[in-house]
């Protein structure tokens, strides 16, 4: 089998470079470990910037995003028992986030892949990327009892954190910059109506804890735990009686509780790998970085990658030159560098970390209050929020 592009990955980022260079008229083949209702069945982001909305329509897919997916103008802020309301569209000069979880965006890439009619290899077994230094790089896998091969121009990784495109590159070609947080997020996701009609980011003295959606009817909440916790300690009951504690008596009080539908604890990390091309392998999304959830910039972030990365290949076929995809690492690296920076700044202002024996919260106390009382504070918050702009 022969390719011009390799995807490694069904993720969103696999499955949005797959639709954008379909609609360029670029061949291209995913191959995924998993089944696609397993893909499905992972409940993780929920906001989307307009940048990555942009892209979404340009691939073909936003109808029903546009439909069924909720803006938001603002965000709130909650400590010392108190909301303050951050107002991203007046501080942006008219910039607002969307909700619309990354089920429904997968969903939706998945659909527009199937009615193209283009080729995706589900439960592919010990995928295996090659030659990927040279002119003709191959992807390997097993899948029915049988080793399949295919040949291609360029290899996309979009195989996330722990996908074998990073782990293939020799260890003196690359250098990773990490940091592990002590403490996870516990998620529910309940068929409640949301707490606020605006995400309400707490900063407790108990952790942090977020109010979150993907409805008008269905509510999305996380509390800090440490990363000792198991998943199934936690009763619904425990988890509504901690997240009640955590946020402003209105809130507390206005919060409707439910039976989960998926509860989960996903750790928090901040990672990039450096470079993210290899020859004639390019890597994208998770599987060359990481951010704490805080920001909500993972996704976000792989859609990013995304149109730099297709644009490249759009220059190289149509246009016949490799500028693109010459300085696809270096423009990638310099906006990932930005939301890493963002990341770790919401999660530093907003968590109860366990080693601080008080003065690191009266900071963040006195970091928020400057946050909500200065302009240029907030709006330095607002437009990295909403998503910086593309260097083009
Ligand atoms: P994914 O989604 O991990 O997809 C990678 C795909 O590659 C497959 N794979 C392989 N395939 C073949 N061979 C192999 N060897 C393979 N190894 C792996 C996997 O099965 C998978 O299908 O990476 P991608 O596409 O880069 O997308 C990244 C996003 O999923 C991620 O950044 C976000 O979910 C992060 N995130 C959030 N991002 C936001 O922008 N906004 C948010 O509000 C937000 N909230 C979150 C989040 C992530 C969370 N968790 C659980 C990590 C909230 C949470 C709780
Ligand atoms: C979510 O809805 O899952 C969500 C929203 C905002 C975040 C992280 C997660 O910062």
């Amino acid at each position: 089998m022969r390719t011009q592009v390799a995807i490694i990955g069904a993720g969103p980022a696999g499955l949005l470079l797959g639709q954008l260079l379909h609609k360029a008229g670029i061949d291209n083949v995913i191959v995924e470990q998993r089944s696609g209702e397993y893909v499905l069945g992972r409940i993780r982001a929920g906001i989307i910037e307009q940048i990555c909305q942009d892209l979404l329509d340009e691939a073909g897919v936003g109808e029903r995003m546009h439909r069924e997916g909720i803006v938001h103008h603002g965000i709130e802020l909650c400590f010392g028992g108190q909301r303050h309301r951050i107002d991203l569209r007046q501080l942006t000069g008219g910039k607002s986030v969307m909700v619309y979880g990354q089920t429904e965006v997968t969903r939706d890439l998945m659909d527009a892949r199937a009615a193209a009619g283009l080729p995706t290899v589900y439960e592919a077994a010990n995928v295996q990327v090659h030659d990927f230094d040279g002119t003709s790089p191959r992807v390997s896998w097993q899948k029915d009892g049988a080793t399949h091969e295919l040949q291609c121009d360029f290899i996309a990784g979009c195989d996330g954190f722990h996908g074998v495109c990073r782990a293939s590159v020799p260890a003196d070609r690359i250098q990773t910059f990490e940091r592990v947080y002590p403490f996870g997020w516990l998620g529910i996701l309940a068929d409640t109506p949301p707490v606020s009609d605006e995400l309400i980011y707490s900063n407790h003295e108990r952790g942090f804890a977020l109010c979150s959606m993907r409805s008008h009817t269905r509510s999305r909440h996380y509390v800090q735990v440490p990363l000792t916790d198991k998943v199934e300690s936690w009763s619904d009951e425990a988890f509504w009686d901690e997240l009640r504690r955590r946020l402003d008596p209105e809130a507390a009080e206005s919060l409707v509780t439910g039976p989960s539908i998926e509860k989960s604890i996903a750790p928090l990390r901040s990672f990039v790998a450096e470079p993210m091309r290899f020859g004639r392998m390019f890597l994208a999304g998770d599987a060359a970085h990481i951010v704490p959830p805080t920001g909500a910039k993972g996704l976000n972030l792989a859609a990013s990658d995304v149109r730099y990365l297709s644009r490249a290949f759009v220059e190289y076929y149509r246009d016949k030159t490799e500028a693109g995809i010459d300085d696809y690492s270096r423009k990638a690296l310099r906006r990932v560098w930005k939301a890493e920076r963002f990341s770790w700044f919401m999660t530093s202002l907003l968590h109860k970390f366990p080693d601080d024996a008080g003065f690191g919260f009266k900071i963040q106390q006195a970091e928020l209050d400057y946050l909500v009382s200065s302009a240029a504070a907030s709006t330095s918050l607002a437009e990295n929020y909403v998503g910086l702009p593309f260097e083009d």
